[in-house]
């Protein structure tokens, strides 16, 4: 089918001429249709029966613009292809944590996909100060799974190579990241977030510090050459859906293979955003806070036992075969990776605080605070924090120095709004 921008009148044909669609919809086609896509990208379409309201699904098409701009920032529409193709790949190595798929058609550069219809936003519940006792360890397991099957321990080397393939040319998407989270945050760009407290302390503590600028550097210079798995590239709180029971990954457009520090930290760090966030949202309800910390490092924590547990049981893979090493230099091998993912996830985590601070995408929870005084506190300390990642993650050698510098950092803020 020829691309067209699908809109609430051409929806119904396009979808009753799906058969599985209309399967699942019993060959009913009177729908209520919402747009609902509160992403920065894409559009997003909730589409329920009239007649059997329990039945939703949900199609999600990308436009050849960046939505949030509008049509005067062209971006390909071949994002779609990478979100399809990564959702197919999760869909076989872990069904339980993302959407089933119902259709997708890359021509019309669409998903049609279950509809999460007991899940919120994790940003929206966090942000209300709710617990999901799931969240950390589910999280940490989509991680583990995700990154260890698609890295060189866990594929072999033929399989590995055409993987790549598939995800090699996300290129404008990898732009993205490269330039809103390496490059623009860390100078007076023109399409930075304005808030004249906060740029100013910017321009004397993080545009003019070459030290910080060139860290930063080294962490883009990884993000762009090291291929370590094939990571969902934009794992935020805003890309996970959840209940109490149940925590759902969405939105993997940016897939691509880089260094598996990088969700690792990124998803981390929006606890930590959240953290900050919490100042001043319910002045400071510290158990949730605490809570917040205690979810952030018990990612890390499964993430990381989960991993050297699928190395354990996967003994041939493109980089170890059987008889090359013995169990302790395998084991003190393991170790020295599992540093350097940690010690990339400090960094990256560094990075996601400045870029959703300074940057043109924040975080709802933070830019939505109406006192400017008062938001720039948080941005602020969201840059400070930032500034402590960067500086010491490559002399971070456990998580229990990371958990600390994090805790002690936050323990000596103080706010009185
Ligand atoms: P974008 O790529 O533009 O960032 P997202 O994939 O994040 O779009 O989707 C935007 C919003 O649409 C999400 O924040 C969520 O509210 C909703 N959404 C996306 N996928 C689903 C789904 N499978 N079920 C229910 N809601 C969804
Ligand atoms: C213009 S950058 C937009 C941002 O939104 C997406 O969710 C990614 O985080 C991207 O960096
Ligand atoms: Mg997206």
């Amino acid at each position: 089918m020829t691309y067209e921008i699908l809109n609430k009148e051409t929806l119904t044909g396009y979808l009753t001429s799906i058969k599985t669609v209309a399967d699942y919809f019993g060959n009913e086609s009177d729908f209520d249709i919402t747009e609902i896509g509160d992403g920065n990208l894409n559009y997003v379409y909730k589409v329920r029966s009239k007649a059997d309201p329990s039945k939703a699904l949900i199609l999600k098409q990308a436009v050849p613009y960046l939505r949030m701009v509008g049509e005067e920032w062209p971006l390909s529409r071949d994002r779609m292809s990478f979100e399809i193709r990564a959702l197919k790949l999760y869909n076989n190595l872990v069904p339980k944590f993302v959407p089933k798929i119902y259709h997708a058609d890359e021509d019309m550069s669409v998903l049609v996909m279950q509809c999460l219809d007991d899940h919120i936003i994790l940003r929206g519940g966090m942000t209300n100060g709710i617990t999901y006792p799931k969240v950390a360890q589910d999280i940490g397991i989509f991680l583990a799974e995700t990154l260890f099957r698609t890295s060189a321990f866990g594929m072999d080397s033929i399989s590995r190579r055409k993987l790549m393939s598939e995800f090699v040319l996300n290129t404008e998407l990898c732009k993205l990241t490269e330039e809103f989270i390496f490059t623009f945050p860390y100078m007076d760009h023109e399409s930075n977030y304005v808030n004249p407290a906060t740029n100013e302390w910017a321009k004397e503590h993080v545009w003019t510090d070459s030290e910080y600028k060139i860290a930063v550097l080294g962490l883009k210079n990884r993000f762009l050459t090291k291929t370590d798995a094939l990571l969902h590239g934009d794992i935020h709180t805003g890309s996970l859906m959840v209940n109490a029971d149940e925590t759902f990954v969405i939105d993997m457009e940016f897939a691509l293979f880089g260094p598996i520090g990088f969700d690792v930290g990124k998803i981390m760090a929006n606890f930590f955003l959240c953290h900050t966030a919490h100042y001043a949202l319910d002045g400071g309800n510290k158990d949730y806070q605490a809570w917040l910390l205690n979810e952030a490092f018990k990612i890390l924590d499964v993430f990381e036992k989960r991993y050297k547990e699928l190395w354990k049981e996967q003994t041939d893979n493109t980089m170890l075969i059987g008889g090359l090493l013995s169990d302790a230099e395998s084991e003190s091998y393991r170790d020295a990776v599992m540093l350097e993912i940690l010690q990339d996830a400090v960094g990256y985590a560094g990075c996601s605080m400045a870029r959703r601070t300074l940057g043109i995408a924040g975080v709802g929870e933070i830019r939505e605070i109406e006192n400017v005084d008062v938001r720039s506190e948080l941005e602020v300390t969201n840059l400070k924090l930032s500034k402590s990642l960067i500086s010491a993650h490559k002399t971070i050698n456990d998580k229990d120095q990371f958990s600390g510098l994090v805790r002690s950092f936050f323990s000596n803020c103080s706010f009185e709004f």
